[in-house]
């Protein structure tokens, strides 16, 4: 009965759901202590923007730790904990492009805007994913997911947010755009995945099966958490290089 005592449940060298939850953990910490540590160097104006990256990534290293183990233990996907995750990491990446643009007039009022139509479109997902999975409801539950989805890639692009970004000086216009070209691509990963991978997505076809949804959403994970992080990074980076020249 001893080995009972182990904790350590090892990873097959096939298991990609396993590794890709593993090393998603790793990468994920990694993340959070650069943005961490990079909070001191960094100008008072922009330390809420780092920290809240190293928040973003920080939250998800928590969450990969269990999920990691929690699919281990039981070898099931844990939808529950992925949803939990992005509702607390998709609000804050809103928040993200409030701060961007706040110096340039964004209100309060947009930032509820952008959250309120980040957890419309995640627990209408979480409801096609996990409760009316069927055939018949999961790409209804999708469908009425993008609504949200699209309405912040449209807030993003050409609302109030891109307008902002536009009055904010070329370091924050050229940051926004790129974040938008993380919404609309890195972001897209996650109803391509859900498409393919539930019951009632792609016409019943059903291409992905089970736990490859997991690995999927994984990598959009890693490239849309970190990737949004150091965007952030680099406008900073940007503005102090302008702000030198223009001091000397
Ligand atoms: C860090 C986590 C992020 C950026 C998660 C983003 C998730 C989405 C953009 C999910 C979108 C979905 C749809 C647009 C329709 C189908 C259901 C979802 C929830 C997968």
């Amino acid at each position: 009965m001893y080995h009972n005592l182990l904790a350590i449940v090892p990873i097959a060298a096939t298991n990609y759901v396993a590794f890709t939850f593993f090393v998603g953990c790793m990468a994920m910490l990694a993340a959070s202590v650069f943005f961490f540590f990079e909070v001191s160097n960094t100008d008072k104006k922009w330390r809420i923007s780092i920290l809240v990256s190293g928040l973003i990534t920080f939250i998800a290293a928590v969450h990969y730790y269990y999920m990691r183990d929690y699919f281990l233990a039981t070898n099931q996907s844990p939808t529950f904990f992925r949803y939990v995750d992005w509702l607390l990491t998709v609000p804050l990446m809103c928040v993200e492009f409030y701060l961007i643009t706040k110096k340039a007039g964004a209100k309060i009022s947009l930032l509820w805007k952008l959250i309120v139509a980040s957890v419309f479109m995640l627990v209408t997902g979480y409801i096609g994913e996990a409760i009316y999975g069927s055939e018949t409801q999961s790409w209804v539950w999708g469908f009425v997911s993008s609504i949200g989805y699209f309405y912040i890639v449209y807030l993003i692009w050409f609302g109030d947010v891109a307008k902002l970004a536009n009055n904010a000086g070329p370091a924050v216009a050229k940051a926004n755009k790129t974040l938008a070209w993380f919404v609309l691509v890195g972001w897209a990963i996650y109803p391509l995945g859900y498409i393919a991978g539930t019951a009632g997505g792609l016409f019943g076809a059903h291409v992905l099966h089970g736990l490859s949804l997991d690995i999927v959403y994984n990598i959009g994970d890693a490239i849309n958490k970190i990737g949004f992080g150091l965007v952030i990074y680099t406008l900073v980076q940007t503005d102090k290089a302008a702000n030198t020249v223009a001091i000397a």
